[in-house]
C-alpha cells in the first residue's frame, strides 16, 4: 500500500512537475561549471541558455546559476558568457572559478 501510495505520488511530481520538488540525476557535489541545464555535456546548448539568461529572455528558472558563474564572481554577465564560448571552442580546458586557469 505504501509502495504505490509513493509510486503514485512520484508519478504526479513527474507528470505535473510540482514546483519546489525537483529530480537529478546529476552527481552530487560541487556545480559542473558551463553545464547549465545540468545534462552532463557542456556544448552549444549552453552558451544559447547562457545568453538568454543574460539577455532576461524567456524562463530562466531552469538554470543552474552556480555553473554559469565561471569567473567566481557572484554575478552572471557577459564575461561568462566569453570565457564558456571560448571552452566549448577549446581556447581553454577550464574555468578561472575552477583555479589555475590557463586564460
Ligand atoms: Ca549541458
Ligand atoms: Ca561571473
Amino acid at each position: 500500500m505504501y509502495k504505490k501510495l509513493l509510486l503514485v505520488l512520484f508519478t504526479l511530481v513527474l507528470v505535473f512537475n510540482v514546483p519546489g520538488i525537483t529530480f537529478s540525476l546529476a552527481p552530487p557535489g560541487p556545480p559542473y561549471y558551463g553545464d547549465l541545464n545540468e545534462d552532463g555535456m557542456i556544448n552549444t546548448m549552453n552558451a544559447a541558455l547562457l545568453r538568454r539568461c543574460i539577455l532576461h529572455f524567456g524562463n530562466n528558472n531552469y538554470i543552474d546559476f552556480n555553473a554559469a558563474d565561471l569567473d567566481g564572481d557572484g554575478v552572471v554577465d557577459s564575461v561568462d558568457y566569453t570565457i564558456l564560448t571560448r571552452y566549448i571552442l577549446n581556447i581553454i580546458d577550464r574555468f578561472p572559478v575552477e583555479g589555475d586557469s590557463n586564460n
